[in-house]
This record gives C-alpha cells, sequence and structure tokens, in this order.
C-alpha cells in the first residue's frame, strides 16, 4: 500500500551531542517521530565556549530553541595580539555582521546550548511531536540494510532512517564500512575556563569586555584563542601546542590538566595570559586528530552527522555550526511534503549530495587554519589565494537554494 505523502518517519538519533539534538529538532518540527539514544546520563557534562556563525545560528533561530536562554556573547571582532608581550597587533571588526548575514555572531558555552537545544527536542510545547530521549543506551551493532540499531542493554530498535551522531570516534560509522584514513595531528590543545570575577581581582578585566575571538600567536602551531561566553561570566581560552611536547594521544574530552602544566608549555608567552592560566578553573586537553574525508556518508537507512561525518580541527570554529548545517539539511530534505519529490532513501543520498561537499571544503580549511591564521575566515574576507575559503561563503550560503538545485537535478535525471 503507497504510504501517504505526509506520513511521518520512524527517525533513531545515536548520540544527543549538539548534531543529534539539532537534528531531532529539526525532524520533529517536520512532524516525524524522533527517538535520541546517548550512551551516558549527561551527569558530567563539560565543555567550554563554542561559536555559532550566522548559518549555524540562522537554524537554532528557525527551530525555535531560546537562544538567548543560552546566554550567548554576541561577539563584534576578532583581536589579534603579540605573542610575547600581548600588544594589539590587529583587529577585524565583524561590523554590521547581523544586517549582512542575517543572524548575530554568538558564542555559547557549550553546556548552555545543549541544555537550550535538548529542551527544544524533548519538550512540549515545540512544534511537532516531541522527541524521546534514552539515555544509557549505548548503540553496539548497526544493521544499514534493515534499519535496525542494537544496544549495550539489549535493546533493540528499529526505523526508517538512523543517523550517526556519535562524534569523531564514531562506531557506527565502522558499521556502514568506512575505516577512518586519520593521524594524530602535530597539535595538542589544553582547554580551560575561568571566571569574570577572578579575571576582574587579577586586573585582566579588558579580557571580558571586548566582545571577540582574541588570538595570541597563530602563524606556526603554537596559538591561543580566547572568547567570553556564558553572559560575559566566563571566558573560555583554547591553547594549541606542538604535540612533542607531551604526546597525549587521548582525544577525549575531560581529561584534567594542572595549571602549572599550562604554564610550562608556553614559557615565552604574555604574561598577563600567563597570570589566567596561572588560576584557570577548569583545564583539559585534547590531542587533535586529522581525518581525511570519508568516501561516502550514507548507507542504506543510515547517514553520518556532525563529528561523525566530518570531524574537523577547530581552528574555523566551525565544528558545531557545520553540525547544526546537517542536522538543518536533514529538516529541509526530510520536510513534511518530501514524499511528493522522492523516497526515503533517495532523500538520505540528496543528503549526502547537499552537505559533503560543503563540509569537506570547511574541513580543508580547519586543518589549513590549525597552523595558518590567516587562512581563518574573517581574518580576511577577499580572495587573497584561489579557492580560499571566505566568510562570505561560509555565512553567505543558502542551503534551500542548493536543495532546490539538486532536487531539479534529479528530477532531471529521471526522466
Ligand atoms: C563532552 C563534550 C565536550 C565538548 N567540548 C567541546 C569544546 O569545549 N569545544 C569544542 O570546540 N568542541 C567541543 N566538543 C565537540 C563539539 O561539541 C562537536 O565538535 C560539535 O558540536 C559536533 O557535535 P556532534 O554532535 O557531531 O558530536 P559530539 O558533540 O561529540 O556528540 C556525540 C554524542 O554521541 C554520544 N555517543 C557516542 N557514541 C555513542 C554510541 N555508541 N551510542 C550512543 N551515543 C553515543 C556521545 O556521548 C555524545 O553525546 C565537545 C564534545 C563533547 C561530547
Ligand atoms: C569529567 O570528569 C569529572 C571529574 O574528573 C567527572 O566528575 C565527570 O563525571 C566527568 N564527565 C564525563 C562526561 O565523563
Ligand atoms: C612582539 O613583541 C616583542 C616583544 O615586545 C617584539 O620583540 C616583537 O617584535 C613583537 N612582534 C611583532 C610582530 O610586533
Ligand atoms: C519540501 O521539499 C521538497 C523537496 O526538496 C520541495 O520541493 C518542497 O517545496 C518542500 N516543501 C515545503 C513545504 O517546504
Ligand atoms: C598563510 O595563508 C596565507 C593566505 O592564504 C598565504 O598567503 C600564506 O602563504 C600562508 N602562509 C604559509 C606559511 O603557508
Ligand atoms: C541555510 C541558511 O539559512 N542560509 C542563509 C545563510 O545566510 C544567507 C545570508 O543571510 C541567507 O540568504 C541564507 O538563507
Amino acid at each position: 500500500m503507497p504510504s501517504r505523502t505526509d506520513s511521518p518517519l520512524q527517525v533513531a538519533i545515536i548520540g544527543a551531542g549538539l548534531g543529534g539534538l539539532g537534528a531531532a529538532v529539526a525532524l520533529r518540527r517536520q512532524g516525524h517521530a524522533v527517538t535520541v539514544y546517548e550512551r551516558y546520563d549527561f551527569a558530567g557534562e563539560v565543555g567550554a565556549s563554542l561559536s555559532a556563525a550566522s548559518n549555524g545560528s540562522r537554524f537554532l533561530e528557525e527551530w525555535g530553541v531560546d537562544v538567548k536562554g543560552a546566554k550567548p556573547v554576541i561577539l563584534k571582532q576578532l583581536i589579534m595580539h603579540n605573542w610575547s608581550d600581548g600588544d594589539v597587533q590587529s583587529t577585524y571588526p565583524l561590523g554590521d555582521y547581523k544586517s549582512k548575514f542575517g543572524t548575530d555572531y554568538n558564542n555559547f558555552h557549550r553546556i548552555d546550548i545543549h541544555k537550550e537545544l535538548l529542551k527544544s527536542a524533548v519538550e512540549a510545547p515545540g512544534e511537532g511531536p516531541k522527541c524521546e530521549l534514552k539515555v544509557n543506551f549505548k548503540a553496539i551493532e548497526v544493521n544499514a540494510e534493515e534499519g535496525v540499531v542494537r544496544f549495550e542493554n539489549g535493546a533493540e530498535a528499529s526505523a526508517d532512517i538512523i543517523i550517526a551522531a556519535d562524534g569523531i570516534r564514531s562506531l557506527t560509522r565502522n558499521m556502514i564500512g568506512i575505516t577512518p584514513d586519520f593521524e594524530m595531528s602535530t597539535s595538542c590543545c589544553y582547554r580551560c575556563i575561568i571566571g569574570a570575577d577572578k579575571l576582574r581581582s587579577l586586573g585582566l578585566e579588558d579580557y571580558i569586555s571586548n566582545e571577540a575571538i582574541e588570538y595570541w600567536g597563530g602563524f606556526g602551531i603554537n596559538k591561543i584563542v580566547m572568547s567570553p561566553c556564558s553572559n560575559g561570566e566566563v571566558v573560555s581560552c583554547y591553547c594549541f601546542y606542538p604535540a612533542s611536547h607531551n604526546n597525549v594521544r587521548d582525544d577525549g574530552w575531560n581529561i584534567s590538566a594542572t595549571p602549572q602544566q599550562l604554564v610550562d608549555t608556553f614559557p615565552d608567552l604574555d604574561p598577563r595570559m600567563k597570570t589566567l592560566m596561572l588560576n584557570a578553573e577548569d583545564i583539559k586537553m585534547w590531542r587533535l586528530y586529522k581525518h581525511q574525508p570519508y568516501p561516502y556518508w550514507v548507507k542504506g537507512k543510515v547517514c553520518l552527522l556532525g563529528d561523525a561525518a566530518h570531524p574537523m580541527m577547530p581552528d574555523q570554529s566551525q565544528g558545531s555550526c557545520m553540525a547544526f548545517e546537517d542536522a538543518g539539511a536533514l529538516g529541509l530534505v526530510f520536510n513534511k511534503s518530501f514524499r511528493e519529490e522522492y523516497g526515503v532513501l533517495e532523500g538520505l543520498k540528496l543528503y549526502e549530495k547537499l552537505r559533503q561537499g560543503r563540509a569537506t571544503r570547511v574541513q580543508e580549511a580547519s586543518f589549513r587554519a590549525r597552523e595558518n591564521l590567516s587562512e581563518r575566515i574573517g581574518w580576511s574576507s577577499s580572495a587573497d589565494r584561489p579557492g580560499k575559503l571566505t566568510i562570505e561563503e561560509v555565512c553567505g550560503y543558502n542551503m534551500r537554494d542548493h536543495l532546490a538545485e539538486l532536487v531539479a537535478e534529479v528530477k532531471g535525471a529521471r526522466v
């Protein structure tokens, strides 16, 4: 019996990170029945700042997420400091960013935006049926052709589509036949946060008042990236250094380190930044891994999303934006009336086509920006090198137009 054109899909999402929850909200709003399976229970959520440029923030707004509730700091400029004495070397004012790109450039604490996305996914009111969240459900096996997931706790679920949003170490990716080609990066990173009150008491109040992403270094491996979040109550720093220094191997998010370890990594750094480091409240370290793009993202009923699909270096600040775009793409592809145009499996292929090229371009640019701040979008928006990724390309992208083109191609190919 042919299905009604508006009959909802059963959607299983593996992983309740920012990407998985974004997809849950986007698909719920199209009337689909979504269940999100997360291996942990969120009791020990960790993280630091994440920026959402316009094309990530655009989706958050469209989905009705309480962006203000996530306490963003609205970024106004990028600032480059001298590594050794902290003098401001140059600034890039973001100018009329909102009128140009449609939303603010929001800087969130990961925990704050995660909380708001979770609310938008699982609470009523909200457009569409509320999503179901199952915690302590670790996916251990996926049958892509049949659309079945098995969990460590013995449970099993079947679905019309399975979204693998299980992060950089995705198991599902392996289960759809992809062996990631990756290597340890030559860089590691310490991440730390510090409260605004503490900064004030240390005489570092200018570090919270600039509404900016501020950089020290960035030409070569060493780089500090500092930005405020949580309504300006917290400042977070990413501190990149050569892996040879201590050769961390773990890419987890929760390996603690001491202020002394942090500060000893950067002997010739601006003394004021060192003061911040010595007083930092929560210091974590992580090894960066460089993954080559995967040959495909979709197999049978399974699609990859977010870090599972395109892990990148943090140096373009686009990791969560690209995950939000992936999620937004699924909402557009599987809208209420998609069946008038294509079937479910064809829809997944369209998703892959829509996302793979763009995300891969940003992923590649993130590798280049690792050791060259001039490759970071914003630091120079004009194409001073052919093929360079620009802020216009990233923030001025219109996914709806892109999708309409691809749908027309698919239809053209059918006749
Ligand atoms: C705890 C944590 C802290 C982070 N902190 C930062 C940060 O400070 N700065 C930054 O730039 N980026 C951070 N990230 C990464 C950032 O959130 C991602 O790069 C980006 O948002 C894309 O998210 P994602 O949903 O694809 O992946 P992730 O955010 O990694 O989410 C993946 C989710 O899937 C779950 N999962 C994994 N395997 C399974 C399984 N087999 N079954 C069920 N669930 C599974 C994980 O527990 C996790 O909740 C952090 C990620 C995590 C998980
Ligand atoms: C992170 O580590 C802290 C303390 O080391 C712990 O309390 C917390 O549960 C951990 N979080 C996760 C997600 O593992
Ligand atoms: C940075 O500051 C140091 C110390 O004051 C100085 O020697 C160096 O020339 C400065 N670098 C640049 C690029 O201005
Ligand atoms: C739903 O998606 C299809 C295919 O992309 C598109 O043709 C159609 O206009 C969309 N419908 C709505 C209501 O957005
Ligand atoms: C850094 O990037 C800029 C801009 O693309 C480029 O002109 C420059 O050659 C790069 N520097 C290095 C060392 O690769
Ligand atoms: C997908 C999406 O929302 N794209 C938007 C990105 O920003 C440009 C410029 O504001 C908009 O035209 C797009 O619609």
